[in-house]
């Protein structure tokens, strides 16, 4: 069998069944527990805590080795920093935490809780940036930031105590933070590619940019059941916010003038969502190995008489490779193996090591990674070889099958009830679009899913009519349910 067959084969339930699979992988592969009493609050358990954390380092290593500082700002703003960038506020009014405090009349106070750091971070750029030698300045944390979402909550994909990275960047001038956009855009899909996550690139249309924003580049990563997953977006903030916050430096002659801007932001739980939801199939989590809590699992099959000779060989074999890789030696007595090998597969470590009195004899060890099932022999010297070639293997097989779903999932349509039976297929649509805000809402009341942006990456251009009104379109869109 093909891995592409094998995959669909054993991913019926994800596939028919998304929501009952997803939530129940999330409590059985002890990623987070949703019964937390206070709506969109998650209790992140020990693996999904642990993925998020790893992560959370690939993402940071990448940020600092390209010279964003990493600082730590505060929780709370206050109304009037927060009113400044006036599209801004709009864009976040309904959707802040408050924190009231209660004193006498005269000294009550109202706190507000990032909803994002722009209204926190951008009075200390005032402070800080003083001529173009401060420039380009970039800064970034990881850290909760909270929403008042209206929309449904859903466990990762659309929490209230946003776990992400926020960077934040000044320039002197439009074309640095032109080249900034990029080395975002680099650095973001870097840490997807190494996580095996396939996403489209889309500016997003007007109507749907960041608040304050000139233009959002998104990162919209396929999900089983159709929805997209945007993981992280990339905002040019143009000189709105400097403005709104005075931010202003000395040129090089000796001018005045105000910084350009960019911010972006890495959700770390809706990555942890795509990595589950994407690689997952119906025995649980496939982690890319880098991430992955436990890579390896040995596994003794004892048998009478010989339990002995079985487990000196196992933990001979757990000696050569626990110091490169995480492993687990699963000696548990009470335990049958195939409830093991069940355990280990639901936690979606990458490689299995069985051994058992054949492989003592032999001087064998029987690997299963994770991916496709596919059994290996492989002699004890060749061991370490052989998991490092596979760990690598793993992660390949796991990105192109994933960015084979992507292409699979993309469907052109040329009229809206073409593209409507694609969206509750479970497709994210390629449409024609003459621009206009009325035909991006008739668009979204007839095919019931939203125009997320045309290509960042390519050129796409239009060679038909606008889907809606079929006069001259202007772009190529995508068109998909999102969360
Ligand atoms: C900014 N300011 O705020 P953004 N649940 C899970 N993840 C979420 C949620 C949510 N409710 N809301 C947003 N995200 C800019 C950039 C500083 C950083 C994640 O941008 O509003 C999404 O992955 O676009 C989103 O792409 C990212 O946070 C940045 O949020």
């Amino acid at each position: 069998m093909t891995s592409e067959k094998q995959q669909s084969a054993s991913c019926l339930k994800k596939f028919t069944n998304f929501t009952v699979w997803f939530d129940e992988i999330l409590l059985n592969a002890k990623i987070v527990d949703n019964r937390f009493p206070v709506k969109g609050f998650l209790v992140y358990l020990e693996n999904g805590a642990y993925i998020m954390d790893k992560i959370r380092k690939m993402l940071e290593e990448k940020l600092e080795k390209t010279g964003h500082k990493l600082m730590l700002f505060p929780l709370v703003t206050t109304d009037e920093l927060f009113a400044k960038e006036a599209e801004h506020i709009k864009g976040f009014s309904g959707e802040v935490f408050k924190i009231e405090l209660k004193g006498d009349k005269e000294s009550q106070r109202t706190l507000i809780i990032r909803p994002t750091s722009e209204t926190i971070i951008y009075p200390m750029f005032k402070l800080w940036i003083r001529s173009h030698a401060d420039l380009p300045l970039k800064v970034h944390q990881s850290v909760n930031v909270y929403r008042y979402e209206t929309k449904a909550t859903r466990p990762l994909y659309r929490v209230r105590e946003i776990p992400w990275n926020e960077a934040h960047t000044a320039h002197e001038s439009p074309t640095d933070a032109e080249r900034q956009v990029r080395e975002a855009i680099e650095i973001y899909s870097q840490v997807l590619k190494e996580l095996g996550i396939s996403f489209l690139l889309l500016k997003r249309p007007d109507f749907d940019k960041f608040a304050g924003a000139v233009y959002s580049i998104a990162f919209d990563a396929w999900n089983p059941d159709g929805r997209v997953n945007q993981v992280a977006t990339v905002h040019n903030l143009g000189r709105n916010f400097a403005k709104a916050y005075d931010i202003t430096f000395e040129k090089k002659d000796g001018s005045r003038g105000y910084v350009y801007q960019l911010c972006y932001g890495f959700g770390y739980s809706r990555v942890l969502a795509a990595i589950i939801s994407q690689h997952g199939d119906d025995r649980g989590l496939v982690l890319p190995p880098a991430v992955a809590p436990t890579q390896i699992v040995i596994i003794p099959i004892l048998f009478k008489g010989q339990e002995k000779e079985v487990m000196k060989y196992a933990e001979e074999i757990y000696r050569e490779v626990k110091d490169r890789w995480r492993t687990v030696l699963d000696d548990r007595e009470d335990v049958t193996p195939g409830e093991k090998f069940y355990h280990w597969e639901l936690m979606g470590t990458p490689i299995r090591i069985e051994v058992g009195p054949k492989e003592v004899i032999e001087g064998t060890v029987t690997l299963t990674r994770r991916d496709t099932l596919e059994r290996i022999q492989c002699s004890k010297d060749k061991l370490i070889d052989k998991i490092t070639f596979l760990m690598d293997d793993i992660l390949r097989n796991l990105r192109e099958r994933s960015e084979r779903m992507l292409h699979k999932l993309i469907v052109d349509a040329r009229s809206m009830e073409e593209a409507t039976k694609a969206v509750d297929d479970k497709n994210i649509v390629r449409v024609a679009w003459c621009g206009s805000l009325e035909c991006a809402q008739k668009i979204r009341e007839n095919v019931g899913g939203e125009i997320r942006g045309e290509r960042y990456d390519i050129a796409e251009r239009p060679d038909r009519p606008c889907i809606a009104c079929g006069k001259e379109a202007r772009t190529i869109v995508y068109v998909a349910r999102a969360y």
